[in-house]
Order: structure tokens, then C-alpha cells, then sequence
């Protein structure tokens, strides 16, 4: 412990900076920190627009040089919201200077990045540094409910998950080709974007691994026109074509530890579908579904319930009794996206402060990274199944 507020450098400023932001901002004024926190600066390459994110969000300073910004003694936490393609060196820059670190999803571009990364964060933790992925939907209260609800056996033994995040930003053809789209960037595309959030999901709520995949991936809109300004989920178009190196759409079905199945969708492709993440657990003493596109809501099937009376069950998550609720307002009044991300910073925090590592770590970050690998493999090699055994991959 310092002895002084915990003071957070934040490293990029786009969609992800501004959620971060809102978390860093409301999580102090919200919660009871075991640890005050102070937003010191945000780090861009663009003197002016990140001078102007920084006004914007509350950041006390901001910077263009984020290495610099590593070496100082007044910086606690690093908190990394850049595209993929700067994870490693940035974290690993971190970790080494002592830096608790928090990075955005998915933790890599490539597994070997990703084993550098936790290989860094292990060395760390013996030094007491904490690190951190934002898989921040383990916080919607829901998801985190409904964790506990199987923990207490609520459906049973598991045997099967469906899990699918679908969106349809990318249905037009000429949305354009930001960096979401090329490889170099992004190391994969709904795969690894989307696709590695019900992965996390899955492995969270079940508390069981992932041990093999077998699966596909396509590019559905293989050219699209360049990007000109903006970001690649808001920006416009500028003249000429480039080609998308990602997938659009990944299929694939996994085999948890167990030995129960899992149905994985990750699309940029469902016409319709916004932000659609859903998550199905079915055992053989009931069933329990989130849906993130009503997100204060679970829905239960108890089969120890009168069969005359049987049904999903509507569960509002919004009791002083559920995770993360009572911080916020009186019973029955609803949370939205915003708010996992100042429950992340609670349990980084928290974690900090108590001296333990914060779940999920950058071991549990490979883990997924492996899955994402394993999906890619079995889609290039025509493989039944790829087994995701460490070193595998
Ligand atoms: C874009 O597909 C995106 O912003 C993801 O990158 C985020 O992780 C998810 O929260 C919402 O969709």
C-alpha cells in the first residue's frame, strides 16, 4: 500500500475507453473501495483528441507516450482498452514495472502472445502485482447470479450449454473496414471479439473447462470500403476497397471437462440481433438462461416443481440481495451495460487491497485464447476436434 489513492493510467481512448471510464468514475462514488481510486491519465497517440477524452471522461491528465507514462512512481494501475494487436507489450511493460494491470478482451491476438502474458502476470503476483481481463459481463448481476445459482446445484449435473453472442453491425457491406476487421489488429474477428465472451461465460458459470472444439469460421463480406474517419463500429467510409482478413461468423461446438457439450454461435451476421448475448444451462434438475438484451432478467426451470405449474420462471435481478445490486438503487430498479464495468473495478480493487489475485486472471485468459486457436485450427484442418491440453496449441 502506498499510503495514498490507487492512481490509474488508462492506455487507449476509444468505445472500451469510454466504458472503462464510466467505471473508474462511478465505482468511487457508488461502492464503499476498500482503496480510493484516482483517474491520473489517459495515454492515445493523438495529442488532441485524447487531451479531449480526457476533459470529456475526467481524467486529470493525458498523455502520448505510454511508456513513459509505465516508468512514472505516481502511476498504480495500468489499465489497457487498446486493440489487440498492443496487448502483450504493453501488459508485459507493466507487469514488469510493478504495475497492477487490467486488459480488455480478449487478453491476446495469438496464443503465444497470451502465454507471455501469463507467464509475466505469474512473476508478478509472487511481487504482490494483481492483473486482470475485462470479460466484463461475468458483472452483470445476472450472469454473476446465475454463477451462484449453479455453484448451489440449482440445475444439477450440466449436460449441455448453449451460448451464443450475435450481433449485425456488420450485415451492410459497406460498413468499413476498421480495425475490428484486419488480423494484424484484431487477431481474429467475431471469434475472438464476441466469440471469446461466451467462452469466458461458459467456463465461468459452469465452473468447467473447455477441453476440445470442433468448429467453422467464415468471411461472408470478404472487401469493404476503407475507413476514413471514426472508429471501426461508428466510422465513414473513404474511397477504395481493402480486404477483411477476420471471420464474420464462428460455429463450433465444445466438450466441457465433464464430458457435457456445448453449442457456441459468435456472428456479426444476425440480421436483427444487436447485442444478443444468451447463455442456456441445461441439467437434470432444472435450467437457467440469461439473455444480455434484457439483462436484469434470469429465467429458471425448477423440474422439482409441480408438473401442472412447470415453466421458465421470470428471476428480476434487481433485489439489495443479489451481487452488486444494494450500491446501486432501491429494489426494483434496473442496471444497463455501464455497470460492469464499475463492478470490475470493485473486484480489482478489492482484490488489490486484500493482497489476492483477481478473477479472471491472465491464466484464464490464455485459457480462452487457446479455445479461440483450437476453433481457428479445426476450421483451417477440417478436424473433427481439437483438443485445447496446454501446449497443444
Ligand atoms: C463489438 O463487437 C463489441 O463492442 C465488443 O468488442 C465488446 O466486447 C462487447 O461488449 C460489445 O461489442
Amino acid at each position: 500500500m502506498t499510503g495514498r489513492p490507487l492512481r490509474v493510467a488508462m492506455i487507449g481512448y476509444g468505445f472500451m475507453g469510454s466504458a472503462h471510464s464510466v467505471g473508474w468514475r462511478q465505482a468511487p462514488r457508488m461502492f464503499d473501495l476498500p482503496e480510493a481510486v484516482e483517474m491520473a491519465v489517459v495515454v492515445g497517440r493523438n495529442a488532441q483528441a485524447v487531451a479531449d477524452a480526457a476533459d470529456r471522461w475526467g481524467w486529470a491528465e493525458s498523455a502520448t507516450d505510454w511508456r513513459e507514462v509505465i516508468a512514472r512512481d505516481d502511476i498504480d494501475i495500468v489499465d489497457i482498452v487498446t486493440p489487440g494487436d498492443s496487448h502483450a507489450e504493453i501488459a508485459i511493460a507493466a507487469l514488469d514495472a510493478g504495475k497492477h494491470v487490467l486488459c480488455e478482451k480478449p487478453l491476446a491476438n495469438t496464443v503465444d502472445e497470451a502465454e507471455r502474458m501469463a507467464d509475466a502476470a505469474a512473476r508478478a503476483a509472487a511481487r504482490g502485482i494483481r492483473s486482470m481481463v475485462g470479460f466484463t459481463y461475468r458483472r452483470v448481476p445476472a450472469v454473476t447470479f446465475l454463477r451462484d445459482l449453479i455453484a448451489q446445484g440449482a440445475v444439477g449435473k450440466i449436460a449441455q450449454v448453449r451460448a451464443a453472442y450475435r450481433q449485425d453491425w456488420l450485415v451492410d457491406p459497406e460498413t468499413p473496414l476498421g480495425w475490428r476487421l484486419q488480423k494484424e489488429h484484431a487477431g481474429s474477428g467475431a471469434l475472438g471479439d464476441i466469440g471469446a465472451h461466451i467462452v469466458d461465460m461458459t467456463q465461468f458459470v459452469t465452473g468447467l473447462e473447455v477441453t476440445a472444439v470442433s468448429g467453422v469460421v467464415d468471411t461472408i463480406v470478404k472487401e469493404r470500403p476503407l475507413l476514413g474517419s471514426g472508429s471501426g463500429l461508428t466510422g465513414t467510409a473513404a474511397e477504395g476497397y481493402g480486404e477483411v482478413t477476420v471471420d464474420d461468423v464462428a460455429i463450433f461446438t465444445g466438450r466441457l471437462s465433464t464430458g457435457a457439450l456445448v453449442a457456441f454461435e459468435a456472428t456479426r451476421f444476425a440480421t436483427g440481433r444487436k447485442n444478443d448475448l444468451s447463455i442456456e444451462v441445461s441439467g437434470d434438475k432444472g435450467a437457467l438462461r440469461f439473455d444480455l438484451e434484457d439483462l436484469n432478467t434470469l429465467w429458471f426451470y425448477d423440474r422439482s416443481a409441480p408438473a401442472q405449474t412447470q415453466g421458465f420462471t421470470r428471476i428480476l435481478v434487481t433485489e439489495a440481495s443479489h451481487p452488486y445490486v444494494s450500491a446501486w438503487w432501491p429494489a426494483g430498479h434496473m442496471l444497463g451495460y455501464e455497470h460492469g464495468f464499475s463492478h470490475q473495478v470493485v473486484d480489482l480493487v478489492t482484490a488489490i487491497a486484500e493482497g489476492t489475485d483477481p478473477e479472471p486472471g491472465f491464466a484464464e485468459g490464455l485459457s480462452v485464447q487457446r479455445v479461440l486457436a483450437g476453433v481457428e485450427r479445426s476450421s483451417a484442418d477440417g478436424s473433427a476436434w481439437v483438443r485445447i491440453d496446454a501446449g497443444a496449441l
